[in-house]
C-alpha cells in the first residue's frame, strides 16, 4: 500500500463518463488511470484520511458549450450518465459540483462546493471543508491534466496546501499536443511534488 501522511487529503478530479472513452468529451486513456487512482482511494481510507471527489456539473445551456461560442463540445449535463463518476471508480468520500453555474466555467475543483448526502449543494467550498477537516497537504489525482487538475493543483498550492499530483493518475486532453506534460512542468515550477511512477 503506498505511503498516506496523517495530514493528507486525496483529491480525485472529474472522474466522470464524459471524460472517458465513449463519453463526449474523451480525455484520451482517461479510464486506463482507475485502477491506481482506485489504489489510491483504499490506501487513504485505510487510514482514515479525507477524499474529496469533484464533479464537472454543468447546465444544459452552458457557457463552456460550443453552441454558446465556448470551447468544449456538451459534456458534463447534470443529471446525465455523462456526468456521473465512472462506474469503476471506489467512491469513499465526499462529493464536490462545480461549473454550475449558465454563465460561468470552473475548472478548479476549489470553486466547487460540497454535496449532502441527497446531492443537494451545500455551501460549503472545497478549501473550508480541508481546513475544517485539519487538512495540509493534497495528492491530486484525476482528469484532466491540463485542464482541471492543474487548475485545482494550483489553487491548493495558492491556499497555502503542500500539493502532489500523481501523473501517473491523471491523464490530459492534449489539445496541442504536449499540453499535458507542460502543465506537469508548470506545477512543478509552482511547487507540487510528482509522485514517482513507482510509488
Ligand atoms: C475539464 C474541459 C472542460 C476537466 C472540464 O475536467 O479537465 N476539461 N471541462
Ligand atoms: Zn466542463
Amino acid at each position: 500500500m503506498p505511503e498516506v501522511l496523517d495530514d493528507a487529503a486525496l483529491i480525485v478530479v472529474d472522474l466522470q463518463n464524459d471524460f472517458c472513452p465513449g463519453g463526449s468529451l474523451a480525455v484520451p486513456d482517461g479510464d486506463a488511470v482507475i485502477p491506481r487512482v482506485n489504489r489510491w482511494v483504499e490506501a487513504f481510507s485505510a487510514q482514515g484520511r479525507p477524499i474529496a471527489y469533484t464533479q464537472d456539473w454543468h447546465p444544459a445551456d452552458h457557457v463552456s458549450f460550443r453552441q454558446r461560442g465556448g470551447p468544449w463540445p456538451p459534456h458534463c449535463v447534470q443529471g446525465t450518465s455523462g456526468a456521473a463518476l465512472h462506474p469503476a471508480l471506489l467512491v469513499r468520500g465526499t462529493l464536490f459540483r462545480k461549473a454550475f453555474e449558465p454563465d460561468r466555467d470552473a475548472y478548479s475543483g476549489f470553486e466547487g462546493v460540497r454535496t449532502d448526502p441527497d446531492g443537494r449543494l451545500t455551501d460549503e467550498t472545497l478549501a473550508r471543508w480541508l481546513h475544517r477537516l485539519g487538512v495540509r497537504r493534497l495528492l491530486v489525482v484525476g482528469l484532466a491534466t491540463d485542464y482541471c487538475v492543474r487548475a485545482t493543483a494550483l489553487d491548493g498550492l495558492r491556499g497555502g496546501f503542500a500539493v502532489e499530483v500523481d501523473p501517473a493518475a491523471c491523464r490530459p486532453v492534449d489539445v496541442t499536443p504536449g499540453d499535458g506534460e507542460r502543465a506537469l512542468a508548470e506545477l512543478r515550477r509552482a511547487g507540487a511534488v510528482l509522485t514517482p511512477p513507482d510509488a
